[in-house]
């Protein structure tokens, strides 16, 4: 999609500190932290929200699949995986995208 951060991400013409990738998602380190480890997992294809994503289950699954494998890889397995949904919860990119939060490192 056109003006969208995460799509240029995806399509690499932005650069990324990216931590995995499966078919359907990529796994990349937030440009502005909140906890030492916080990584952003991001589908490929375009939803504006975790509402939307939910009705794409073959993204929905990548999804989830390679929040289980960074999480596993990057944490020390005690995390949050949160989806600010629409700007008054604090939504800043429209392109769906599940925190990854934890205090430590694995
Ligand atoms: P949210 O507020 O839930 O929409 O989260 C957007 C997050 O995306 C925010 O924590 C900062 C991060 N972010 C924005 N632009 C970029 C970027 O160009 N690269 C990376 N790595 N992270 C970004």
């Amino acid at each position: 999609m056109r003006d969208c951060i995460f799509c240029k991400i995806v399509e690499g013409e932005i650069p990324s500190d990216q931590v995995g990738e499966n078919q359907g998602a990529i796994a990349f380190r937030d440009i502005n932290p909140e906890a030492p480890v916080h990584l952003l997992v991001v589908p490929k294809s375009h939803s504006k929200n975790i509402s939307e994503l939910s009705q794409d289950a073959e993204s929905m699954e990548a999804v989830m699949s390679l929040m289980r494998e960074v999480s596993e890889k990057h944490t020390n397995g005690h995390f949050k995986f949160l989806f600010n949904t629409g700007e008054e919860a604090g939504q800043t990119v429209f392109h769906a995208h599940g925190h990854i939060l934890s205090q430590g490192a694995s």
